[in-house]
């Protein structure tokens, strides 16, 4: 009974049209990118306007429905489908697609911001940025279907950390639905703006935890008129390492070092059949990217000479979109070329650089103990940032890998999360990351925003 009152409410609140409570209309949202979580929705809606995802988040929260917000679902964690458990009762959750909040406000150029609707893909506000001159701070490979709301929800990180930071330096503001129905507007694009709390920064990373984000002001950068990229082959992941800081020191204007192994460029090769990109064949590869307005291939070609001195450095720089794009592939097809050998248990973790070579080295101990399982391990170096893909591991020795993995990084003093965030994937696991007064701070913030928890329940911290 409550179950066709709500449908009928949500029906009022957005159109019967925008509506989805067919298994075929549904199966799309509540599957997630790598299939390891599915669940049962009551419905998936479709709002179109900030009033209309009000109303959705009233509806569920008078029906003590739980409402998962998302986006592109291209979320690593599991955090952006409906799920089982003790919050959610057997008929399921409301999933909110913020797809059809896709409007773009024209580029603000003197301000070098722009406001854009929570369901834009990154993809379109990159071609927009582009297209008044300046360039998006952020880049991943789900740009195609990553949202801006997403990137928010999750403070993503991606591809050019290293130069203009993750997802929450972007963010100037944000137009938030709070749990209760009410909207939070910080779209003014005032940089310099102390009243109160940073609400907007709080939201960030929230994961769709303390509010629905509908909207976000983003900063935009000028885009270099010259850009080079080089792959270049080491014999470790310590020379890689030996190799940015090298870099770090002599391109000023350094945005990307990203890190791949032979297992996964391997892989990449044999998926979309690729040739070798190096004359030889390297433990390790980096891939960096510099940008700026004198001529970089000259600048990146001499600092890699140099980094050599006199010595062999198996290296090729790339100059032009077409040729950049060619040695890009090798990076970012690596999650879809690993997704074709199965589920994997995907571990995005960060260390410090000085240990990160010693935590590789653990994790292949720990992967040697277990037969039939492989590591691949690739990521962003420059922020110690490695994506450990497990393969193999069978579902009950699931958790006791994760817990081992996870371990190591704790023992290190790294992150559990660099840049997915813990979505459900995780939440289990949110204690070893912080202090006890810590999360008893996070669960203070979600039970005075969210007292009913009726936004995503399940991520960040853990069922009972
Ligand atoms: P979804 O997957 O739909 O949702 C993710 C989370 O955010 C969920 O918890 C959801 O509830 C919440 N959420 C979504 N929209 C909203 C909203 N409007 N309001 C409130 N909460 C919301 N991530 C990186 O950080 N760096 C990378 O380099 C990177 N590369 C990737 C490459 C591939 C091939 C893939 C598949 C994923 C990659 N990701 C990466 C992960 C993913 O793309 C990011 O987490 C992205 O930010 C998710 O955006 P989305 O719109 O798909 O969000
Ligand atoms: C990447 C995703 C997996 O860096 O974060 O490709
Ligand atoms: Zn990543």
């Amino acid at each position: 009974v409550t179950e066709h009152r709500l449908l009928a409410e949500l029906r009022q609140a957005v159109g019967p049209a925008h509506v989805l409570t067919e298994a075929g209309q549904v199966e799309g949202y509540v599957v997630d990118w790598t299939r390891r979580y599915r669940g049962e929705a009551v419905a998936v809606v479709r709002p179109g306007d900030t009033a209309e995802v009000a109303a959705v988040v009233r509806a569920c929260r008078a029906a003590a429905v739980a409402l998962v917000p998302q986006g592109g679902n291209t979320g690593l964690v599991g955090g952006s489908v409906p799920r089982g458990g003790a919050s959610a009762p057997p008929e399921g959750q409301v999933v909110l697609s913020t797809r059809r909040l896709d409007r773009l406000e024209p580029v603000d150029v003197a301000a070098a911001q722009v406001t854009a609707g929570a369901g834009v893909t990154l993809e379109a506000l990159q071609g927009h940025a582009r297209a008044a001159g300046l360039q998006v701070g952020l880049d991943l490979a789900a740009r195609g279907s990553a949202t801006v709301g997403g990137i928010a929800a999750t403070n993503a990180g991606g591809e050019r950390v290293l130069r203009y930071g993750v997802a929450r330096a972007q963010v100037v503001g944000l137009e938030v639905v709070l749990a209760d129905g009410t909207v939070v507007r910080r779209l003014s694009g005032l940089v310099k703006d102390n009243v109160g709390y940073d609400l907007a920064g709080l939201v960030v990373g929230s994961e769709g935890t303390l509010g629905v984000i509908t909207a976000a002001r983003l900063r935009l950068f000028p885009d270099p008129p010259s850009r080079a990229a080089a792959l270049v082959g080491v014999a470790s992941v310590g020379a890689a390492i030996d190799v940015l800081a090298a870099l770090r020191t002599r391109l000023g204007g350094l945005e990307v070092a990203e890190l791949m192994e032979r297992t996964g460029l391997d892989l990449v090769r044999a998926h979309l059949a690729l040739g070798q990109p190096l004359a030889g064949d390297h433990p390790a590869y980096l891939l960096v990217e510099a940008a700026g307005s004198t001529d970089q291939a000259t600048a990146l070609a001499e600092a890699l000479a140099e980094v050599a001195a006199g010595g062999a450095l198996d290296a090729v720089v790339a100059e032009g979109p077409g040729e950049r794009a060619r040695l890009w592939r090798y990076r970012d097809a690596h999650t879809e070329a690993i997704a074709t050998l199965g589920i994997p248990l995907k571990l995005d973790v960060a260390v410090p650089l000085a240990v990160l070579p010693a935590f590789l080295d653990e994790v292949s101990e720990l992967v040697a103990a277990r037969p039939g399982v492989r590591a691949i391990a690739f990521g962003h170096l420059a922020e110690g940032n490695l994506h450990v893909n497990l393969l193999g591991v069978a579902d009950a020795d699931a958790d006791q890998t994760t817990g081992e993995v996870l371990g190591l990084v704790a023992a290190h003093g790294g992150s559990i999360s660099a840049e997915h965030g813990l979505g459900v994937a995780k939440a289990p696991w949110l204690a070893l990351g912080r202090s006890a007064a810590d999360v008893a701070a996070l669960r203070a913030v979600k039970g005075a925003l969210d007292p009913t928890a009726t936004l995503n329940p399940g991520v960040i911290f853990p069922e009972p």
